[in-house]
């Protein structure tokens, strides 16, 4: 029975997760592997209608409605996704997914930190990364490329985006605990550096994991 690989991708805004998931997924096709890259919230059609409401900052959303949809999405994506590719032998990259919770409902908007962990059992049918790699970088840095990228488009900031300060320290925080609780699963990666230096070092972390699988 073929088992592929299952990799997330964390951190706070604008680390750089989009970026590096697409050129990630790119070295590993050119050695001729299988790879599915994805997102949280989205990834699948109900997952993009729940992502629209989601982000819309226009849209009134209580915390709790917040949290329930990106569970919502997160069930859909392991069933219908997630889950039937990686059983098929596909190396599967998601931008997002379990942590984020964690760092964004937990210690950004306060949730209890048990009751998310057993939400996200029931989302996720337990399925668990292979390996997560957060890419950490000073609130500011991250802040700084997203408001960059809004000044160029139509769209302005998201509901996140739009957070205070304070919130997205309390989110990188949030990320930096989980790496410091799970270090086996989850690999900090200093994603304030070069685009170049930052691929490099995400597929050395992977290509080992892949050797040590024999894949
Ligand atoms: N959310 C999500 C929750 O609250 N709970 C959850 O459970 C889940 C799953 C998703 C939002 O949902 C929240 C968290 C998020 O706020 P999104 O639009 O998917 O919204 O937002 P993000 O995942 O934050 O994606 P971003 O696009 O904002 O950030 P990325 O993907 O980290 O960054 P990226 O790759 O788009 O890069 C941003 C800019 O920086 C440049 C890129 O070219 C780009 O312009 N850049 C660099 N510049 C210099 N040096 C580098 N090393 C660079 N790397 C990238």
């Amino acid at each position: 029975m073929p088992t592929g690989l299952f990799i997330t991708l964390e951190g706070v805004e604008g680390s750089g997760k989009t970026t590096q998931a697409a050129i990630l997924g790119d070295a590993l096709r050119r050695e001729n592997r299988r790879v599915v890259v994805t997102h949280e919230p989205g990834g699948t059609r109900a997952g993009e209608a729940i992502r629209s409401i989601f982000l819309d900052p226009a849209v009134s959303l209580d915390v709790a409605a917040e949290l329930l949809l990106v569970l919502a999405d997160r069930a859909q994506h392991v069933r219908e996704k997630l889950r039937p590719a990686v059983a098929a032998g596909e190396i599967v990259i998601s931008d997002r997914y379990s942590d984020s919770t964690i760092a964004y409902q937990g210690y950004g908007r306060g949730f209890d930190l048990k009751l998310l962990a057993d939400l996200n059992r029931l989302a996720s049918d337990s399925m668990q990364p292979d390996l997560t790699l957060v890419l950490d970088v000073p609130v500011e840095t991250g802040l700084e490329r997203t408001r960059a990228r809004v000044k160029g488009a139509i769209r302005g900031p998201d509901r996140f985006e739009g957070e205070a300060h304070e919130f997205h320290t309390r989110v990188r925080h949030g990320f930096l605990e989980v790496a410091r609780a799970e270090p086996d699963r989850v690999k900090v990666i200093n994603a304030a550096q070069p685009l170049e230096a930052v691929s490099a070092e995400i597929l050395a972390v992977v290509s080992s994991l892949i050797k040590r699988r024999c894949l």
